[in-house]
């Protein structure tokens, strides 16, 4: 065994695990592509990955996870902290050390017959003051491919962290991938993540929700910073400024394609651009200059692939044409490659669908590739990624935009009062459920900042850290916080936003606002944009005036009963709701 680091905390960690679960052997990730070529090799020669056509599709891999395991499992996800009351009540609970008696006794010895391999890896670049490394030990092989892409990984991070005791400590067995003991487990006070029983990306790949969102976000609170669930995009306008936006949008609401937008005809040609810099997570902190800083601390993306196609992401599918893992898609035999429902119209006769069967795709009525199927593609391959990609002081952030699916309530765009306002209307955030999770029951959910299921602490806290945040910022050059909904539904029940592309129109008016250019009128819930000041240049067949005016409408009835629901909701937190919060929730009652 080559150890790549004397780290004491480190070294002793490992030894201590690899005591519990006993691997035959165990293999430190240097992060040489020499390593890594070696190991998809191997993986490939177990079955775990199937090698696609090099010349169509140059170093991809397709993978099938077990049936009974396709998705993150949040019934199953749990925050064990010393008390209940610090989880609080959006996540479910387990006192730390029946939780850790609990996973031992099911890691214990489940590595016997395999090989431990040891990643270290950096969220954020190596060497950033935003960034924090982990150090995650698994059995799969297909879980240090895909965190070789997510992530960056290796010696460099290890040389980086020195000795310091400061790194998440991350256990992934995979044991038989039995669901009845299937358990992700988050001890923000320790440092750790367990992860047992599963082999799917969000479950395993420990740097992504586990430490990005649910660590990030308890160490984020105690070292003054925020772990979010956000992309972040930059709009560069014609005279070449670049301003950027982080947005919150529950999972499946199309954040990847919303962060990698191509502008629609009538900007494009007057020289705007998008460029994306993350689509699932930023961790943002106050600057020098007293605004808010923002960097993505992934290095790829874990994308869903159905739906995705030439009209919806070129970008997104651009990225994947090389370098890229698929999980759950169908497997094309004709000529290797891969295809998923919503790709295009011509789907493979001679295919394997994603549990394994033979499909024929112009035949089959059920479908051929998982909903939650995905892509792990790396950042660098995405046409519009932004050069500040890698900038370890990250990028200012202008707005924060939140949004969900609210057929009939939210208009297509409102902006809030001020920073106090706008975590209010996180906090009450609303979606559909989606295939993202499973467990869950349909409808609609409150899903604040779109942080149900990746906060680490008690969410009223966390409100609290916001507002906190917030207040240390310069109030002039505090991000303008906004609400989207390119949902919005007609009385047949059809999208009245054609979204994508034209979503640009939107975050025109919000950069515009943030910079006092565009016009507004006040209403009860915030800012709405005045009327002619969403520009619908080439779009105007589709979007009449009055189609327009009717999303940016603000139905009093139904928000008087949406505070009914507010109000439900936040009784769940008793008297650790922030005061500021019910204050706001007062001022919308009255405004109605
Ligand atoms: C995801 C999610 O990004 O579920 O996969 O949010
Ligand atoms: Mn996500």
């Amino acid at each position: 065994m080559k150890v790549l680091t004397e780290n004491k905390s480190v070294l002793s960690w490992i030894e201590d695990k690899i005591s519990l679960v006993k691997p035959d052997s165990v293999v430190w990730i240097d992060g040489s592509e020499e390593q890594l070529n070696d190991l998809r090799a191997q993986s490939c020669e177990i079955g775990e990955i199937i090698k696609l056509n090099e010349e169509k599709l140059p170093g991809c891999y397709l993978h099938r996870t077990a049936v009974n395991d396709v998705a993150r499992v949040e019934h199953r996800t749990f925050i064990c902290t010393p008390t209940k009351d610090e989880a609080g009540p959006t996540n479910n609970w387990m006192a730390p050390d029946e939780a850790y008696n609990m996973l031992y006794d099911i890691a214990r010895d489940s590595y016997k017959g395999r090989t431990m391999y040891v990643i270290p890896y950096s969220m954020g670049p190596v060497g950033s003051r935003f960034s924090k490394v982990g150090v995650e030990l698994t059995d799969s092989i297909y879980v240090v491919l895909n965190m070789a892409i997510m992530t960056r990984i290796g010696k460099d991070v290890l040389d980086f962290l020195g000795d310091s005791d400061d790194w998440v400590r991350g256990l992934h067995c995979k044991c038989e991938i039995d669901e009845e003991k299937r358990y992700i487990c988050q001890f923000p006070q320790d440092n750790t993540i367990i992860s047992v029983n599963s082999g799917y990306g969000g479950n395993v790949l420990l740097g992504k929700k586990c430490f990005a969102l649910r660590i990030a976000s308890y160490q984020g609170r105690k070292e003054g910073w925020m772990a979010e669930h956000m992309l972040i995009l930059g709009i560069e306008n014609p005279k070449g400024e670049i301003r950027y936006i982080c947005a919150a949008f529950p999972s499946a609401c199309g954040k990847t394609n919303l962060a990698m937008l191509i502008p629609p005809e009538a900007y494009k040609k007057k020289g705007y651009k998008v460029w994306c810099v993350g689509d699932d997570i930023a961790w943002m902190r106050k600057g020098e200059d007293g605004r808010l800083y923002a960097i993505n601390p992934e290095n790829g993306f874990f994308g869903v692939a159905p739906g995705t196609n030439m009209k919806s992401n070129p970008n997104a599918l651009a990225s994947t044409k090389k370098d890229t893992i698929f999980t759950n898609v169908v497997h094309n035999l004709d000529d290797n490659t891969v295809w998923w429902e919503g790709l295009d119209k011509n789907p493979p006769e001679n295919g394997i669908e994603w549990k394994g069967n033979p499909w024929n795709g112009k035949q089959s009525e059920a479908a051929g590739a998982n909903p939650n199927s995905r892509f792990t593609a790396p950042a660098k391959n995405c046409p519009c990624i932004s050069s500040e990609f890698e900038n370890p002081a990250g990028v200012p952030i202008s707005a924060i935009v939140f949004g969900g699916r609210r057929a009939k309530l939210a208009p297509l765009v409102y902006q809030s009062r001020d920073w106090n306002h706008g975590v209010f209307v996180g906090s009450v955030m609303g979606s559909e459920t989606t295939a993202a999770a499973i467990g869950l029951a349909a409808g609609v959910r409150r899903d604040p900042m779109a942080m149900l299921p990746f906060c680490g602490y008690n969410m009223a806290d966390y409100w609290r850290h916001w507002l906190d945040v917030g207040a240390a910022l310069d109030p002039e050059k505090a991000p303008k916080i906004f609400n989207v909904n390119w949902f919005r539904k007609d009385e047949n029940d059809k999208f009245m936003w054609p979204g994508f592309g034209d979503n640009m129109r939107v975050l025109d008016w919000i950069i515009e606002r943030c910079e006092g250019n565009a016009g507004a009128r006040e209403t009860a819930i915030g800012y709405i944009p005045q009327e002619g000041a969403i520009n619908v240049e080439g779009i105007e067949d589709e979007v009449s005036a009055e189609a327009l005016e009717s999303m940016l409408d603000v139905d009093k009835s139904l928000w008087a009963a949406e505070t009914k629901g507010i109000e439900e909701f936040y009784a769940m937190f008793g008297d650790r709701l922030p005061d500021e919060l019910r204050g706001e929730l007062d001022t919308l009652k009255k405004n109605l």
